[in-house]
């Protein structure tokens, strides 16, 4: 029985690996190149959630030229950063500041767009100067050169900071009046003003410089190549121009205008329901294939353990023990960012998001299986082995005909319960870029600033299907009975 059941942990960690490998050889014909999730002109999600912009349609163009394909992952642009240099993307293009210690990491293309860095401040603000930050709170985005910029200033000039992870909700604490200023780049900050955000440049733009396209030092030097002679065709045959123009034309200004604007009727509720049907649909649907292919995984890899933890042999035990010990202590966000981040940094091997999320959920929820599984056996009577194997049963005979079928009966409720759980944590995955339903609803919020709505929408969602399940598994709990 032993070999047994270490012949299926063997057989489930090859699936994977081949899962993953297959899913890899797939990916590396096409570039995977990692983007901001909101950053008017240059990324943003249009009406239907669809990835457009000056940095999108450049990129697009250069592959249409240079003939290659680029699939774009809108992650953010301090989880982009950190994904191409554990190498899971292969190119950044997210409005990027080709800065000195940047360049020192990354090999950048030819310069794209100007750039610099300003302060905004709230629109009927007293702020024009460096000066009056003493003493205030600044608001800055995680790991950009303009949140750097601002962190040189602050002991000069007293401030202190609070970071956000897109500009949007840096803009919105400065809006609020949280903090009383933020540094962003010039264009994107011009942008905002001009759609409607309720902020003003204060500074000239400083430390001026270009965007670039990165990918990693040596790394990826064909697809630099490619991109920079692309570049250079656009700008030749007009086609740069046109998309620049296109997005700073004042129909495009004029719509992202009315977009924000409130009373708009696509910002109620049920219109915020209707704009974002198709969207939230597969963010749903996402979440309830990776939950699903999530439980089976976890179940097949936590029975496995949990039977592993009961056999008479100490290796077994102890192995079990051991593996249930760390899956179920590692907090779900460290174990997905190590095995998306972490893992391919050590290995060199990319591990395409979903299976790295599906191995995160197998591992987590798989060692609170295991821990249930082994409590349902131990739980069966002792009395009824020993008897079982003096009638002369084998032990792994007893096991199955007499202790696990009682077992199984106390673990039903917990497995249920498990399902729930998993369906869940798989929110939690949104932090490595998969598509998932909070990860929609991020990207929603990004567009339309409607925190609250959307995200009475998106639990209302959760809610909805957990009932539903709930509902099921108690329909087949009297069933059982
Ligand atoms: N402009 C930022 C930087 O260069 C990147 C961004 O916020 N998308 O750091």
């Amino acid at each position: 029985m032993t070999k047994k059941l270490f012949g299926l942990v063997s057989l489930l960690c090859a699936c994977l690996f081949f899962f993953s490998f297959s899913t890899t050889a797939h990916a590396e014909k096409t570039y995977q190149i990692g983007t901001d999730v909101t950053y008017p002109p240059f990324e943003f999600a249009n009406k239907d959630n669809q990835y457009i912009g000056i940095d999108i349609d450049l990129l697009k163009a250069i592959a249409k030229e240079e003939n290659f394909k680029v699939e774009i992952k809108p992650v953010g642009f301090n989880a982009a950063v950190q994904s191409l240099q554990s190498g899971q993307l292969d190119g950044i293009m997210a409005g990027m500041a080709m800065t000195d210690e940047r360049k020192v990491k990354f090999d950048f293309s030819d310069p794209y767009y100007k750039t610099g860095f300003v302060m905004a401040v709230a629109k009927d603000s007293k702020i024009t100067k460096l000066e009056q930050l003493r003493g205030k709170r600044v608001a800055i985005k995680t790991g950009t050169a303009a949140g750097e910029y601002a962190m040189s200033l602050k002991d000069k000039y007293g401030f202190t900071t609070v970071t956000f992870d897109d500009s949007d909700n840096m803009y919105n604490d400065v809006v609020n009046g949280n903090s009383v200023a933020c540094f962003e780049d010039v264009p994107v900050m011009q942008y905002a003003i001009k759609t409607g955000t309720a902020l003003k440049i204060v500074t000239k733009p400083a430390r001026g410089g270009y965007y670039g396209f990165a990918v990693m030092k040596g790394q990826n030097q064909e697809l630099l190549k490619k991109f920079n002679a692309g570049l250079a065709k656009i700008k030749q045959n007009g086609e740069y121009k046109k998309i620049v123009d296109r997005y700073l034309s004042s129909e495009t200004v004029a719509a992202q205008k009315d977009a924000k604007k409130d009373g708009n009727s696509e910002r109620t509720f049920f219109g915020l329901l209707k704009q974002n049907r198709q969207a939230l649909l597969k963010g749903l649907g996402e979440t309830l294939y990776l939950t699903v292919v999530g439980i089976i995984c976890a179940t097949i890899f936590g029975v496995i353990i949990g039977l592993l933890g009961i056999l008479p042999n100490k290796f077994a035990q102890g192995f079990s023990t051991t593996v249930i010990y760390i899956f179920r202590g590692l907090p779900l966000l460290v174990l997905a960012l190590f095995i998306y981040n972490g893992l391919p940094s050590l290995t060199g091997v990319k591990i395409p998001a979903f299976v790295a999320g599906v191995i995160t959920l197998m591992l987590n929820e798989g060692a609170y299986t295991a821990a249930f599984v082994k409590g349902g056996i131990e739980a069966v009577d002792k009395g009824q082995m020993e008897a079982a194997r003096s009638l002369g049963l084998p032990f792994g005979t007893a096991m199955r005909k007499v202790i696990l079928p009682q077992g199984l009966k106390i673990m039903v409720p917990s497995f249920v319960n498990q399902f729930i759980i998993t369906l869940k944590d798989t929110s939690i995955l949104s932090i490595i870029g998969i598509l998932e339903l909070t990860q929609t609803g991020k990207i929603i919020i990004a567009r339309n600033l409607e925190g609250f709505k959307v995200w009475t929408i998106i639990a209302l969602i959760y809610l909805i299907i957990i009932t539903l399940l709930t509902w099921l598994s108690n329909y087949v709990q009297k069933k059982m009975k």
